[in-house]
């Protein structure tokens, strides 16, 4: 495995909005950490845990997924974004199953997230299986990050993976986009304004990832009323959000009403102007 350039990481995050592929594991490591989840999918329904259609927020409800946001390398990417402080605010598995026609439309992450600093949060894309573009993998549209935020359009697409299915105001010339092909370990960084979308998976092969949204102590929640994140590395002297603890044990009573508290932050703050008849 590859070590991370810390200086390498941040240029290239700065000057393009991204930089892929960084090794975070072994593919065997990703292979078990891939069997967990598969091993769990039966207990995440009956806890009726989907949200939305997506699984969200599950550093907070699995142990594994608690390991894997503190992983190592992972961290030393993210600090050369954040620095030594370091928060997980978000984690979501985005699954594309073969033949579905599931989709990611284009936008930017900080449009309806309600942080206040966009210089304050990475978003990490960790592959958790073969992840290319016969799959439906990610693509990202460089240097778009620097446009700042756009507006969005709300489509409420049942196949779009997206809260709103919100698109972005802004035309993209398919052309230049790059393809996130990422093999099972390696991982892809992205900033909160850059562009990026996702096709659907018409494969064979099941697209599995996990994103891990990390923020720096010093951002704020600005649109929900509370928000809460996990201290991950260094120190959190700000206290703009409320500490969540790391499960116990898979999806145990405690760790359940974390992850209630989190999904009720991110509902208030995604879904805010939305109208109740439209929401799920
Ligand atoms: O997994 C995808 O296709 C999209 C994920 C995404 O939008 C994100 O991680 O911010």
């Amino acid at each position: 495995m590859q070590s991370i350039d810390q200086n390498l990481v941040r240029e290239a995050f700065l000057r393009e909005g991204f930089i892929f592929p960084l090794d975070a594991m072994t593919a065997t490591q990703a292979a078990g950490y891939r069997h967990r989840f598969d091993s769990l999918e039966g207990a995440l329904q009956e806890a009726k845990i989907a949200h939305n259609g997506q699984l969200n927020q599950m550093h907070a409800v699995l142990c594994f997924v608690n390991e894997i946001v503190r992983n190592e390398r992972i961290l030393d990417a993210v600090e050369a974004v954040l620095g030594p402080n370091i928060l997980v605010w978000g984690s979501t598995f985005f699954i594309k199953k073969p033949h579905t026609a599931d989709y990611v439309s284009w936008h930017q992450d900080l449009r309806y997230w309600g942080l206040r600093d966009s210089d304050a949060l990475v978003s990490a894309w960790l592959a958790l299986g073969p992840v290319n573009k016969a799959n439906g993998c990610m693509k990202f549209m460089p240097r778009s990050h620097q446009l700042g935020l756009v507006d969005h359009e709300d489509k409420f697409n049942v196949d779009n993976l997206l809260y709103r299915g919100q698109v972005a105001q802004v035309d993209v010339d398919e052309a230049d986009a790059v393809h996130v092909e990422l093999e099972p370990g390696q991982f892809s960084l992205h900033h909160g304004h850059l562009l990026h979308a996702s096709p659907a998976n018409p494969s064979d092969i099941m697209r599995c990832g996990l994103t891990i949204n990390y923020v720096a102590p010093h951002n704020r929640q600005i649109v929900a009323s509370r928000d809460f994140a996990m201290l991950v590395r260094g120190e959190d002297r700000s206290g703009h959000f409320g500490a969540v603890p790391e499960p116990e044990a898979d999806l145990s009573p405690a760790a359940l009403h974390w992850h209630r508290c989190l999904i009720a932050a991110l509902d208030e703050a995604a879904f805010a102007g939305v109208e109740a008849r439209l929401r799920p």
